[in-house]
């Protein structure tokens, strides 16, 4: 289906000609001039994944693919196994095939202003899925669809001050490096803390939001000569709280009470470990973007003009309040 906006008069101009030249690759000839077969109608996206590194992941890709299929569009889905050297083949090739429009999640903020160019220069409009770029010219890409990730530190800092009275030893577990969650959650939580001169990190790496990784890292952590004063993790994601959970248990420490935790996501897995009284706290972060997406992708279509930014509305978890929730949770 071709684009139809005012933005893309060219693409227009260009399929009219090749109409009259009756070389157009779109063109479908059926013949008696019939209209063409209804398959020709369907919108084409083309969607860079990161990879499946973790519960949000799995759930924001179903989420992704079950609306693309409900809506009939067709999706053209590509992971990038957690590589921006991936994503960016990806980008090129669905430029390659002309999609009506991409959309990706970057893994990390920097490098993009090349291929988004591209993109411009070839008409196809770009949606950032979830995580936000560092670009300087913001016209290369239409709209960002996604969570206010520095509100999501300040809500977990804020639980913090509450469970403790604004005085704790803090491990964190850092997101992927350089990746907008990463960068945004870390400077949310230091904004409170900063408010709280007996809220201290004492440990602080990336467990790339990863179970195994966040496994790894806490363990080490616990070894080290600040071990012992750690009272309190904040952890990125919930999968590499429940990673930490497990170096924790290893190591005869009791989590959930001689380290309290906090994180992000709102993921099955985080409000199991609050029933089960492991976890303390999660920061709700909604995967299920699908719908959000492809309102965007078909008003684009229709030639309206999106908001810049559309923020996803999420909230807090205590453990008290798991019981109930994990009943309705649906990821
Ligand atoms: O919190 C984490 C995932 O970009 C919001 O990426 C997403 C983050 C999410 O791997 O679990």
């Amino acid at each position: 289906m071709k684009r139809n906006i005012g933005g893309w008069v060219m693409v227009g101009l260009v399929a009219v000609c090749c109409g009259m030249m009756g070389s157009c690759k779109k063109e479908t000839k059926s013949g008696g001039g019939a209209p063409p077969p209804r398959q020709a109608q369907k919108i084409v996206v083309g969607f860079s994944q990161i990879g499946a590194e973790s519960g949000w992941r799995t759930a924001n890709t179903e989420s992704i693919k079950g609306e693309a299929a409900k809506r009939g569009i067709d999706l053209q889905f590509s992971d990038a196994q957690s590589k921006q050297e991936n994503q960016i083949k990806a980008i090129r090739s669905f430029i390659a095939q002309d999609v009506d429009v991409i959309a990706f999640s970057p893994v990390v903020t920097t490098g993009w202003q090349e291929v988004l160019q591209e993109a411009k220069q070839a008409g196809i409009p770009v949606i950032l899925s979830d995580r936000a770029v560092d670009v300087t010219d913001d016209s290369l890409y239409v709209t960002f669809i996604g969570s206010d990730f520095i509100e999501e530190g300040r809500l977990a800092a804020n639980w913090v001050v509450k469970a403790t009275g604004g005085k704790a030893n803090i491990a964190e577990l850092v997101g992927t490096p350089g990746s907008a969650p990463a960068n945004d959650r870390a400077t949310g939580f230091r904004e409170v803390m900063a408010k709280y001169p007996e809220m201290k990190i004492i440990k602080t790496q990336s467990g790339d939001f990863t179970r195994t990784k966040g496994k790894e890292v806490m363990e080490a952590f616990l070894k080290s000569p600040e071990g012992k004063q750690i009272n309190l993790l904040y952890a990125h994601n919930d999968d590499m709280a429940i990673g930490a959970i497990q170096a924790m248990e290893a190591a005869g420490v009791k989590p959930g009470v001689d380290i309290k935790i906090v994180s992000i996501d709102g993921v099955k897995g985080a409000f199991e470990a609050m029933v089960a009284g492991k976890l303390n706290c999660t920061v709700e972060c909604n995967p299920l973007i699908g719908p959000a997406l492809f309102d965007a992708v078909e008003k684009l279509m229709k030639g309206e003009t999106l908001p810049k930014r559309t923020v996803i509305e999420e909230s807090v978890y205590e453990q008290s309040q798991a019981a109930e929730a994990i009943k309705t949770r649906a990821y």
